[in-house]
Formats: C-alpha cells, sequence, structure tokens
C-alpha cells in the first residue's frame, strides 16, 4: 500500500506571539443534543457558538479516525486532498507510513470517499440542530475538512472568520462544526474564539501568517477556549472570530470540521462580494 500521490504541503510555519492565545475563560455548553433548548438557540444567537461535550460516542470517533486513517495510508487512491505541515517538507521522504500520519496538516473534501466520515457529517443529531441553528431551514453541507495538528508540528490557524472564507451573499447564516477526535486543549490547540462578537459583523483581513485578522486587533481581547474530551463538538457561527494556537504538546489534535449553510443559498461567481466586505483594497487600514 502507497500513501496516496499527490503531496501538497501548507504554506506559512511562523510561530504567532503567545499572547494571541491566553484565554480568560472556557465556553458555555450542554453535555448531549437532546439538552438543547430554547436557552442554548439564545446562547448561540447571543454569543455566536455552542458546545456539546458528549455529541459523539467512542465507537463513532474511533470510526472517524480510522476513516481519516485509512485516506492518509491511500487506502483509496482516488482521494488526493491531503496537505502535509510546511515544516515536514524536509523529513517526509525519510518518514515510514505510521510515522507520516504525525506530518498531515488537513484534509479536505473527503466525505465521498469514507463512509464513516460521511456519517459523522451527516448524523441526524447533528442535521436536526444546524437546521435549528439556521432558523428551522434545511441545510446543505458545503464544506468538510480535517485538520490534524500534529505533536510539535502542528502550526497555528490564526484568528480569522469563516465567512472571510466563502462566496456566499452577504447576510447568509453560515454555521460551522468542529469535532475533537482527540482530546482537545489549550496546549495541544484547541479552539479559541471572541463570544458574542459575530455581532461586529465582517472584520477587515489581511494575507499575514495566513489569511487574518490582524493580530493587533485581537491582542488584550477576552477569548474564551473549547477544550473538548474526543466527541465533544463545538457550533460556532461563520463570523465568530476564532482561531488556533501551534500544538506546543507532544499530543495528536485531531479534529473535522464541517461547514453548513441553508439549502436554497447559493455561492457567487467570484470574490468581489467576499473581499468588499472582509479586504483591506479601498480601506484606510494597515496590518
Ligand atoms: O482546527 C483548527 O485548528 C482550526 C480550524 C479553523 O478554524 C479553520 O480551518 O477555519
Amino acid at each position: 500500500m502507497s500513501l496516496a500521490p499527490t503531496k501538497q504541503f501548507d504554506h506559512g510555519s511562523d510561530m504567532h506571539v503567545p499572547e494571541l492565545y491566553q484565554p480568560l475563560g472556557v465556553g458555555h455548553g450542554v453535555e448531549h443534543f437532546e439538552d438543547i433548548g430554547p436557552a442554548e438557540i439564545t446562547q448561540f444567537r447571543e454569543q455566536g457558538y455552542l458546545i456539546v461535550r458528549q455529541a459523539f460516542d467512542s465507537r463513532e470517533v474511533n470510526e472517524a479516525i480510522q476513516g481519516l486513517v485509512d485516506l492518509i495510508m491511500g487506502k483509496n487512491p482516488e482521494f488526493t486532498g491531503i496537505s502535509f505541515e510546511a515544516k515536514a517538507q524536509d523529513i517526509l521522504p525519510t518518514l515510514g507510513l505510521e510515522a507520516r500520519q504525525d506530518a498531515v496538516r488537513k484534509l479536505m473534501f473527503f466525505v465521498e470517499y469514507d463512509a464513516r466520515l460521511k456519517a459523522i457529517s451527516h448524523h441526524p443529531k447533528l442535521l436536526k440542530t444546524i437546521s435549528t441553528l439556521l432558523g428551522d431551514r434545511p441545510s446543505q453541507m458545503f464544506q468538510d475538512m480535517a485538520l490534524l495538528k500534529p505533536p510539535r508540528l502542528g502550526r497555528e490557524k490564526p484568528w480569522h472568520q469563516d465567512n472571510a472564507y466563502f462566496n456566499y451573499p452577504q447576510g447568509t447564516s453560515v454555521v460551522g462544526t468542529w469535532i475533537a477526535l482527540d482530546e482537545a486543549t489549550i496546549e495541544n490547540g484547541c479552539m479559541q474564539f471572541l463570544p458574542g462578537q459575530h455581532k461586529k459583523g465582517p472584520q477587515i483581513h489581511f494575507q499575514r501568517r495566513d489569511w487574518q485578522i490582524c493580530d493587533t486587533e485581537i491582542l488584550g481581547q477576552r477569548s474564551v477556549a473549547a477544550p473538548l474530551k474526543p466527541g465533544g463538538m463545538l457550533f460556532f457561527s461563520g463570523l465568530l472570530p476564532h482561531g488556533t494556537p501551534h500544538n506546543s504538546s507532544g499530543l495528536r489534535r485531531r479534529a473535522l470540521q464541517f461547514h453548513y449553510a441553508p439549502a436554497d443559498v447559493s455561492t457567487l461567481p467570484d470574490n468581489d462580494e467576499r473581499l468588499k466586505h472582509f479586504g483591506s483594497e479601498g480601506k484606510d487600514v494597515s496590518c
């Protein structure tokens, strides 16, 4: 068996300043999907996020992990959506198959290649929650991604709003989901976010360590973390500023991320509207 043939590398490996990721507290949530009621829906509307601590059981988590590992190991040669950490570029040829798992940064658009991963992205309880958060509208999943943040190597995902990456008409409700497959802690790079700041609308993004909000906008803000056990998950607004630090630990931090929009919304043909709202061009700003 061989690895999937395409070797794409992530761009960027610059380290962030530690002050960008010093949360003041931990986000609120419920234990199970069944605990989601009107108060939690209100919390999502007001704060831009909702945590379900025990969304998936160990069997579902293990199936998803096995699905990812099989794709990384090249068991489905048609799947080529893997990118490796930039820092692993030199050492990759020296790594055996098992060790290569810990050089992968990201897998994208994989659900059609593995039924176990499709099952978790289309889990009835997850889809019901998405539909509720979208205002009782049917949803479409438009993006699936797995971010693996390998031990010591896994780079930061700088602070950003996900809608800055999507060409949907302004005002479209997008809900992101983030599912922990390993325990996610502050040390290995769990999610951190700015509660309530989805209400500020689009923020200007700059191409720096990534397509991101300027560090100076984030420093000194009251951020919150979402440490999760395996199977715990976060729902968050496409306008919620969030980021994850470098994995400074010796532990894996594998997570799935799926994005959903109302089923009747279509993407725009170009970047113009997105950049008008999220880009810096033509605005008297610098970073
Ligand atoms: O999983 C992570 O480290 C960050 C994911 C994220 O925020 C993104 O890809 O938009």
